[in-house]
């Protein structure tokens, strides 16, 4: 990735002293939990692109057939010359979606916390948009950071697609769709997906499919504890849950432990009844309404709006 901002040393180390930090906490709490956000390394990447091809993993086909209906409603509201600057860009397969019907883009930021799939989505919309200009940043898009320069006088428009919005809790929701606004800047918008309230038997084989790809993104968080912070624990000693948490509109992902057991991890030890679980995930799905009002709540208003009926999904033009 030759020209992505690159974390500094210590930047880097502060990251991987973050994670070791993170996890302990998490892991001597008195009810386990670990960051959604560590799912994504670049093994764990991979599997969530696998993820997004399942059959039951009805989120990506039916949001790209959504955009693929309304990009040119979209793009007739972006202005000439602006900048697209996309929040947890991963393979960026749905920016192009944008790109397309959206020739006036003259920048792209993909903002992501994986270097190998930054620099994959940048080198390959590099070679198909010639006349687009792109400026990954590597790096949390939780943490503060701020826009490239180039694109600071530009019209900016956040693309935050795939209802990562989900993954956190409303509180943190609106932090996070508030810091965006400061982020993007005075007069942005900003186009986000968020997957909407349907029935538990379309919901929870999304999050537990036949094949068992679900599984293994869950269980990558052990793998990555096992590499990252020398620890040796045995993934087969968990299971994966996923369940529809309705009192909080969510579906939770857990790893159970299937025994009593004790592991290592950076010198401390952890210790699992059999049944406990690591809460690894909240996905929350929305009523149009309830994101509407949770977008109000961090300083915007929904511009415009268009849902997809089959399976409700929906995405909100955000405007400051
Ligand atoms: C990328 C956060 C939107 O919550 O649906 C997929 C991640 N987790 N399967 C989601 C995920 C399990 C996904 N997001």
């Amino acid at each position: 990735m030759s020209n992505a901002q690159r974390l500094t040393r210590s930047e880097q180390e502060l990251e991987s002293s973050s994670f070791r930090t993170d996890v302990l906490r998490g892991l001597t709490a008195r009810r386990k939990s670990l960051p959604a956000k560590y799912f994504y390394d670049a093994a764990g990447s991979r599997l969530f692109e696998a993820i997004c091809e399942l059959p039951e993993y009805y989120l990506t086909r039916v949001e790209t057939a959504l955009l693929t209906r309304i990009v040119p409603e979209v793009a007739a509201l972006i202005p000439q010359g602006a900048a697209l600057v996309e929040f947890g860009s991963g393979a960026s397969v749905k920016t192009r979606l944008l790109l397309d019907a959206a020739p006036q883009l003259d920048f792209y930021v993909p903002i992501d916390i994986s270097e190998a799939a930054l620099g994959d989505a940048a080198r390959t919309l590099n070679a198909a948009y010639p006349t687009l200009t792109v400026l990954p940043l590597l790096g949390d898009f939780t943490a503060p950071i701020a826009l490239p320069k180039p694109v600071r006088q530009r019209p900016v428009v956040g693309f935050f697609p795939g209802s990562t919005i989900g993954n956190f809790a409303p509180a943190a929701a609106v932090d996070l769709l508030r810091s965006a606004g400061t982020l993007l800047g005075q007069g942005a918008q900003f186009l986000v997906g968020a997957d909407l309230v349907k029935s538990p038997s379309v919901l929870v084989p999304a999050y537990d499919d036949a094949q068992g790809v679900t599984a293994a993104f869950n269980k990558n968080l052990l793998a990555r504890i096992n590499r990252e912070l020398g620890a040796a624990i045995d993934p087969d000693r968990f299971r994966h849950r996923a369940v529809w948490n309705a009192t909080d509109s969510r579906i939770e992902m857990h790893l159970v432990s299937l025994q009593d057991q004790t592991v290592e991890i950076a010198g401390r030890t952890i210790t699992f009844a059999a049944g406990e679980s690591i809460h690894t995930e909240n996905s929350y799905k929305f009523t149009v309404a309830g994101f509407t009002a949770l977008a109000e709540q961090a300083g915007w208003r929904v511009q415009a709006s268009w849902t997809d009926a089959d399976f409700p999904f929906g995405v909100f033009l955000l405007a400051a």
